[in-house]
């Protein structure tokens, strides 16, 4: 047991030598730092005689994309492998195995998934993955409806909800996705050229009392355990296996606020690709591919939560209740359009950007990206209390992007 403290490379792989079902004794391991989140430290351990490697992750008592004035608690990486573990069990193969975790360092030791790509880096490159929409499908129905009062012992759930209590990082999203993009906030990160849609955001009244009732239901409505931070940074893929990481931010909250945030990161990915993008053709197929696999990723975790609800509903009146299972998911339709906006507005005006947008060099088309986006996202969040079905999403950001 040592006292926290942030590893160095020597440090990690001193204690990756004592994993002797995963290393060999005495093995000469190469380590590196390859964190690019804002968040932790993340160390690739490997031993290139053996090829075997793995993921340690580490905690900071700080937010790393600000530095140590923002102070944060390490109890996350509690929360972290807890929910790693927990999502392994309900959707096996679509997370990272978890071989251990120290509470005094904060370090979780995980399966290795470098033969993977993280998935905004995959889709910048135009790749495709076909089975996606079926892995996410099965990861959220699986995840969500088991951790639901729908799917679990409800009396296991308020412990679990105690388990998932997580405030300094669901003050982050309250903070970052809720409140600061729709006021002059210091957080906020936005180009001077797009000034103005900001300060139209700022006073916006309708938009923001939309934003105001996601923000009430992020606050108070645990319906199930999240992921809680599920963007295409969170998940590793290639074209025959998806792998969700990163569930620091994992509690009990509003069902589609998971859907709504890979929902918004695809969309970022479609606003990516404009008329700027010379090859007219790919552009225009990349664009179809993502609505395409929005519509799909909707429709299959309709019909997966619909059916766990069939075989392994636990409450007897939401099964009884004539209408209560359609008025459930219209409910979590509703949420996912909304929460898909909240989601979209943030990376454009708020403190964390996304690289498909932040990394097109050419600056005007950059803004038009910039200003696609928040088209798409304020129409999503305007939409929410209104829409009946996934195709008002798609029409939604065919119409902002002109198509
Ligand atoms: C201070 S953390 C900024 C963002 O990074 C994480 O991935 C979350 O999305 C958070 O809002
Ligand atoms: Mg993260």
């Amino acid at each position: 047991m040592s006292a926290y403290h942030p590893l160095n490379e020597t440090e990690a792989i001193a204690i990756a030598l004592t994993l002797t079902d995963v290393f060999p004794a005495g093995a000469a391991l190469a380590s590196r730092e390859i964190g690019d989140g804002n968040l932790n430290l993340v160390f690739h351990i490997s031993d290139p005689a053996s090829g075997r490697s793995i993921i340690m992750k580490q905690a900071l008592p700080y937010a790393k994309v600000v530095g140590e004035s923002w102070p944060l608690t390490l109890d996350r990486a509690r929360i972290e492998s807890e929910a790693l573990i927990q999502e392994g069990k309900l959707a096996p193969g679509l997370v990272p195995k978890v071989y251990s975790y120290d509470a005094d360092l904060a370090l979780t030791i995980m399966e290795d998934l470098s033969d993977h790509v993280i998935m905004r880096r995959g889709l910048i490159e135009g790749g495709k993955y076909p089975l996606f929409a079926e892995h996410i499908s099965t990861f959220l129905a699986q995840t969500l409806f088991f951790t639901s009062d729908l799917g679990m012992n409800q009396q296991d759930k308020k412990n679990r909800v105690r388990d998932f209590i997580n405030p300094e990082l669901c003050k982050i999203t309250e903070d970052l996705i809720f409140d600061h993009p729709y006021t002059d906030a210091d957080t906020n990160n936005f180009d001077e050229a797009i000034r103005d849609e900001a300060e139209a955001l700022w006073n916006d009244g309708p938009l923001q009392l939309e934003v105001a009732l996601l923000r009430e239901k992020f606050l108070t409505q645990a319906q199930a355990l999240l992921h809680g931070d599920l963007h295409t940074g969170s998940i590793f893929i290639t074209p025959d296996s998806t792998k969700v990481i990163d569930p620091e931010f994992a509690y009990f909250g509003p069902i589609g606020f998971d859907i709504g945030a890979i929902i918004a990161n695809l969309l970022t990915s479609f606003a990516s690709r404009g008329h700027w993008d010379t090859n007219e053709a790919a552009r225009d197929d990349f664009r179809s591919y993502l609505l395409v696999m929005i519509r799909d990723l909707w429709t299959k975790f309709d019909i997966k939560f619909r059916a766990l609800w069939e075989q392994h509903g636990v409450d007897r009146l939401a099964a009884a209740a004539p209408g209560y299972k359609d008025d459930y998911m219209l409910r979590l339709l509703r949420d996912t359009i909304g929460y898909a906006g909240s989601k979209i507005v943030r990376r454009i005006v708020g403190l964390a950007h996304v690289a498909e947008i932040g990394s097109i060099p050419d600056a005007a088309a950059r803004e038009q990206a910039q200003r696609l986006a928040l088209a798409i996202g304020k129409s999503l969040i305007k939409l929410n209390r209104s829409a009946t079905s996934i195709d008002e999403l798609i029409h939604t950001a065919q119409t902002a992007a002109g198509s």
